[in-house]
């Protein structure tokens, strides 16, 4: 007997995506049920071959539910998560509501797969920003041989961060460049085609952006409290795939060659540096895969103990949705979530 699994938000990117990799990776779920907000109530999302019909998130039964994968945004995470907790159904949830919420785990299962022990406190796993999650997975493994001190990183995250909005936004704005049509700003506060903006969420009282706050906090909470992290987030016009460029400071020596060997065995991670012309990975390779790309990997010799390295990975895959299934891998890896059916 498998696990009954919903997805809530399953008409967005990132439940699709769910939905994908669940299939992709065989997960042993027996029922999966496709869930998100009155209005897109009988809308179809496909399943592996299967169609499933959307349900209405709000008037669903959770009591003999498994695992909720949750993708509903902030406000509806608030609001339902620890509902559906407390009717005994983990809540693996992508949005902010609950990271940093001191009893509730958040996890990416390369980094810190034991802390996800105390999610019994509310029921509640918390999925990283997107950002954070592929940082994390390659700052880790390096951390662990020479033990890093501070973090500088800079990101070029693409447009489908903000969502469906944001993809059909740079397509339009595209278009209406070409075709010299006006073009309007809805969802980024600038034109994002053919042009940068350093602007990602809101802004906090220090001038950081709260997607720049987000990096620090989560990798503190994720790896070390200890490592200082600063961040500038950037939206750059690329559909697929997040990329950073990251500077680090160890407290020992490590040499890039050391650097490289340690990546190319560390779990999810896959080292792409040759140095030559394209022999470093880009978004647009990254797109639809699972690893967390590093290439680039080269020694600061402005500071003691430095490297350089780029990292790029899936958004929505890494970022996002395979980090969640992988945490609900771990609940089962570990027996710490049970079938509810085999138990009755
Ligand atoms: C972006 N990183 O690229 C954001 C999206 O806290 O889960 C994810 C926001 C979050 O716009």
């Amino acid at each position: 007997m498998g696990f009954k699994i919903a997805i809530a938000g399953a008409t967005g990117n990132v439940g699709r995506e769910m939905l994908n990799i669940l299939e992709e990776r065989g997960f042993p779920a027996d029922e999966v049920v496709a869930l998100a907000s009155r209005r897109s109530v009988g809308t179809e999302v496909s399943y592996g071959d299967k169609t499933l019909k959307v349900k209405d998130l709000a008037t669903y039964d959770f009591s003999d539910t498994d695992i909720c994968l949750m993708s509903a945004g902030g406000n509806i995470s608030k609001e339902w998560s620890p509902k559906i907790g407390a009717q005994g159904c983990v809540v693996i949830d992508n949005s902010s509501a609950f990271r940093y919420d001191q009893d509730v785990p958040l996890i990416v299962p390369e980094v810190n797969p034991d802390a996800v022990e105390m999610f019994k406190r509310k029921n509640i796993i918390a999925n990283p920003n997107c950002s954070t999650a592929q940082l994390v997975v390659a700052l880790k493994p390096l951390h662990d041989k020479a033990k890093i001190k501070r973090v500088v990183v800079s990101t070029y995250q693409s447009v489908s961060g903000a969502g469906k909005e944001g993809m059909d936004e740079l397509f339009t704005q595209t278009r209406a460049v070409f075709v010299a049509d006006p073009v309007e700003n809805q969802k980024f506060t600038k034109r994002i085609a053919f042009n940068v903006i350093p602007h990602i969420d809101s802004f906090m009282e220090d001038g950081q952006t709260k997607e720049e706050w987000k990096v620090t906090a989560e990798t503190k909470k994720m790896l070390d409290p200890k490592i200082k992290v600063t961040c500038t987030a950037v939206r750059v016009p690329v559909f697929i795939g997040h990329s950073e460029a990251v500077n680090i400071e160890f407290e020992n020596p490590i040499t890039a060659d050391e650097a490289r060997d340690i990546l190319r065995e560390a779990p999810g991670c896959l080292v792409v540096d040759k140095h030559e012309d394209g022999g470093y990975i880009t978004p647009l390779e990254a797109a639809g895969d699972d690893a967390t790309y590093i290439s680039r990997i080269r020694e600061d010799s402005t500071i003691e103990n430095g490297l350089n390295m780029w990292v790029v990975a899936d958004n929505l895959r890494k970022g996002a949705a395979l980090n969640t299934v992988q945490i609900a891998e771990l609940l089962v890896a570990r027996g710490l979530v049970k079938p509810k059916k085999q138990a009755a």
